[in-house]
């Protein structure tokens, strides 16, 4: 209810803000990845998680719709929310990063999950991840397997 009765006065200022800085606005939005690293699983686990953090430098938000590696078969958003004292994962059909903002992919949040490994990946292990945003720009990283951290 708070926040309801605050959402008003925060769009008149952010459009006062778009307002006053609009000569200023670029059109390319850029994505950069921080602190990336997937925990190392058991070799009978079927699924990995990856963290990260995902700034976006620009003026105009970042849609990520797409993650892939070749080192697995597949590349869901999930983000694990807590609920009546229990922890359970939802999937999202995106990430998104606000304009000048930064997403935080981290244990107990939201995280990157990987499906099928091609084989067993061990700390010291590298894993390319191509992320595809919604304007169809697309970026490579490289991510480094750790050991778990808990
Ligand atoms: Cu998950």
């Amino acid at each position: 209810m708070k926040y309801k009765s605050l959402k008003p006065l925060f769009l008149i200022i952010l459009c006062l803000f778009a307002y006053s800085f609009k000569p200023v606005y670029a059109k390319d939005a850029s994505l950069s990845v921080e602190n990336a690293w997937i925990s190392e699983a058991p070799p009978v686990s079927r699924v990995m998680v990856a963290y990260m953090t995902l700034a976006n430098t620009g003026s105009q938000a970042i849609e990520i719709v797409r993650a892939e590696s070749d080192s697995y078969s597949s590349i869901e958003f999930h983000e694990t929310v807590h609920q009546d004292g229990m922890a359970r994962m939802v999937r999202h059909d995106s990430l998104n990063i606000a304009a000048n903002n930064k997403l935080e992919l981290k244990r107990g949040g939201p995280h990157l999950m990987l499906f099928n490994p091609s084989k067993q990946l061990k700390a010291g292990d590298t894993v390319a991840i191509k992320f595809t945003t919604k304007n169809n720009t697309s970026k490579t990283i490289v991510v480094n397997v750790k050991k778990a951290q808990f």
